[in-house]
């Protein structure tokens, strides 16, 4: 069995349109969805806000390399805009954590560093992650953490900047 927790976020064009299109696209591997979060833009870009959530999917046809490939294809199918580093696009998916019969896969390839580098650092994962699963656990610096310890450690500020809708992706 292979899980990916997907974090999926849009600040261009028809920002729900954008993460519904992840959420139809995995159809039957989709396990749970979190509620959509506005988010204070991360990273230090002067940019508009964000609608964020996390997707948690299961699909046995795929590892981690699957899970990639689908999220750029999810990406491409958005035509996708990124002209700067943390700057405005259509639609960014990100693996967060992948589990192969539930153990985590940890990657330092290039092309794909799991668990995700910078997902402990982030209100706009981990809040809507708490969502769908409150006993969440992420390797951070080697070390399994549980995410509302980690989103406790985080400023007021950047939980503050997370701040829930009523839209529903499916
Ligand atoms: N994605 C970024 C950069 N900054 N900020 C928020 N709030 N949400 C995002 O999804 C986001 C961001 C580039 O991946
Ligand atoms: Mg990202
Ligand atoms: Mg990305």
């Amino acid at each position: 069995m292979t899980c990916a927790v997907l974090s999926i976020g849009s600040n261009l064009g028809d920002r729900p349109a954008m993460l519904r299109s992840v959420v139809d696209g995995l159809a039957g591997a989709v396990r749970a969805v979190s509620p959509v979060y506005e988010t204070a833009p991360w990273g230090g870009v002067e940019q508009d806000p964000f609608l964020n959530a996390v997707v948690i999917a299961e699909d046995d046809a795929l590892d981690a390399a699957g899970w990639l490939r689908r999220a750029h294809d999810f990406e491409q199918a958005a035509e996708r805009v990124r002209a700067e580093r943390w700057g405005p696009r259509t639609l960014d998916v990100d693996i967060v954590v992948c589990r192969v019969d539930g153990r985590e896969v940890i990657s330092r390839e290039e092309t794909l560093t799991l668990p995700h580098p910078r997902a402990h650092e982030r209100a706009f994962v981990l809040v809507p992650w708490l969502a769908v699963d409150p006993d969440a656990v992420l390797t951070v610096d080697g070390r399994e953490r549980r995410v509302d310890d980690l989103l406790d450690a985080l400023d007021a500020a950047e939980r503050a900047g997370v701040r829930r809708t009523d839209l529903v992706l499916r």
